[in-house]
């Protein structure tokens, strides 16, 4: 049934509820003088390149790529538009390995028709903290579907990780492939009613009109919590013992250190967005609250090209109601004029999702972690870790 997976180290369907095996790598390292040292061979007609984040064209190249033939939902209404600054934010972490960056082109006109992505994390499971990488924008061109290019792709990011003494990885998909850590759900908050309804991302409920659908989902102004305001660069310390500490709750998350968060949570414009609580009585973080920009091409609509989405990141509570925090985050979000605001169901999230109106959307997101195995499955709310 998957004939490359199957050959692949992650948990097999065959092997769930199977108490007999171990959690932990499945697969030992290799000294890394004993990875394949030459690239996995492609079909002819097409060549390997490394894809240089720093170069406005390569940039170009690679956005124009994934704009066209990434991320589609079920019904083919809408795809992920990633922003030029995205990717470079994305693909630019601490430690970065530009030869993690894979394209592939076609020989005779150097077209760039498939991306796949690595990028070095630390992400602890259970009490260990294990060097991944995480891999993302896995695509190939729409005419160059089902010739098998995907497993090729993996094959050799993987034997790229290796050459870096690396054994492990995090990626999440919409697809099943051999076997999850956990299925989380989409959840959608409507902040522009109106714009999802006419655009079909969202319907007029049952015994709904449109004023009273824009009425439900009206919100205050500005933002109720005092001392609310966006992170800063003097906050990276402060921000990082909150969210190593309340990270430390769930089964599987990032081990971000002070390098990490400036660069995941230190405001990008419209990038990334993160907000905290400075306490106007002791002047201390206590609250933050954050999330990225990654808004949607709107396929083949008359007066709409694009959906402007905010996708919740990393939230952490120690004094307000997380409740509370995230109205303020939706609050932003309807200020800075996004239509929609989506969360999964993963941390603590359930706890507001219903409350603040969000409702669940048709699609789901899988999990996954390539050559470790863990014995259970997760609930979404032990998962402490957010892909992009
Ligand atoms: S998830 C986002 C994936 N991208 C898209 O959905 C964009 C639109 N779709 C496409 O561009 C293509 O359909 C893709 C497949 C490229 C997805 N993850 O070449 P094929 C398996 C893993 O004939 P195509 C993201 O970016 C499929 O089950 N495997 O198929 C994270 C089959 O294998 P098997 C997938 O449709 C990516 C084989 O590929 C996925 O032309 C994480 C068919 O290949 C998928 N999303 O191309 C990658 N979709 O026969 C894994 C299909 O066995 C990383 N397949 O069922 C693993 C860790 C590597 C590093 C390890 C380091 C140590
Ligand atoms: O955005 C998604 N679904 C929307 C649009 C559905 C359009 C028809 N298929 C949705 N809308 C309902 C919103 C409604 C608002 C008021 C309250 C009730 C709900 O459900 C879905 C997620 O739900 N997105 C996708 O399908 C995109 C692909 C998701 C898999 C992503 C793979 C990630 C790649 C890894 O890096």
């Amino acid at each position: 049934k998957h004939k490359f997976w199957e050959t692949q180290p992650v948990g097999q369907f065959k092997d769930i509820g199977n108490l007999s095996l171990q959690e932990g790598p499945i697969e030992p390292p290799t000294p890394t003088s004993e990875v394949k040292q030459e690239p996995y061979n492609l079909p002819g007609p097409y060549e390997w390149t490394v894809c240089d984040m720093d170069s406005d064209e390569t940039c170009n190249e690679v956005y124009n790529l994934l704009t066209t033939n990434y991320v589609e939902d079920d019904e083919n209404m809408f795809r992920f538009n990633y922003s030029k600054e995205f990717l470079r934010w994305a693909l630019r972490p601490p430690g970065y390995y530009k030869s993690w960056h894979i394209g592939v082109r076609v020989k005779t006109s150097k077209k760039l028709v498939a991306f796949i992505t690595g990028v070095p994390a630390r992400i602890r499971v259970r009490n260990e903290v294990v060097k991944m990488a995480e891999i993302n924008f896995l695509c190939v061109h729409k005419k160059l579907r089902s010739k098998r290019l995907a497993p090729v792709m993996i094959k050799e990011i993987t034997r790229r990780v290796h050459l870096e003494n690396i054994w492990h990885a995090a990626y999440t998909a919409g697809v099943v492939l051999p076997t999850p850590i956990t299925t989380c759900q989409y959840w959608h908050r409507s902040l522009n009613p109106k714009k999802l309804i006419d655009v079909g991302f969202s319907r007029l409920g049952a015994r709904m009109t449109m004023s009273r659908t824009i009425k439900l989902y009206k919100l205050p102004d500005s933002t109720v919590t005092p001392g609310f305001r966006k992170m800063e660069l003097r906050d990276v310390p402060a921000v990082t013992r909150l969210l190593r500490n309340y990270l430390s709750q769930f089964v599987v998350a990032p081990d971000f250190d002070e390098h990490d968060v400036e660069h995941w949570l230190l405001p990008t414009e419209n990038v990334v967005d993160s907000y905290l609580v400075d306490s106007p009585v002791t002047h201390e973080v206590t609250d933050f609250c954050s999330f990225y920009t990654l808004p949607s091409s709107i396929l083949g609509h008359q007066n709409y090209s694009t959906l402007k989405a905010a996708y919740s990141y990393y939230n952490v509570t120690t004094k307000t109601p997380l409740l509370q925090l995230m109205n303020d985050a939706l609050i932003i979000a309807k200020q800075k004029d996004y239509d929609v605001f989506n969360a999964l169901d993963v941390m603590q999230n359930e706890s507001f999702l219903k409350e603040l109106k969000f409702g669940p959307g048709d699609g789901q997101l899988h999990y996954y972690l390539y050559n470790y195995r863990l014995q259970n499955g997760l609930k979404p709310m032990e998962l402490g870790l957010v892909l992009l």
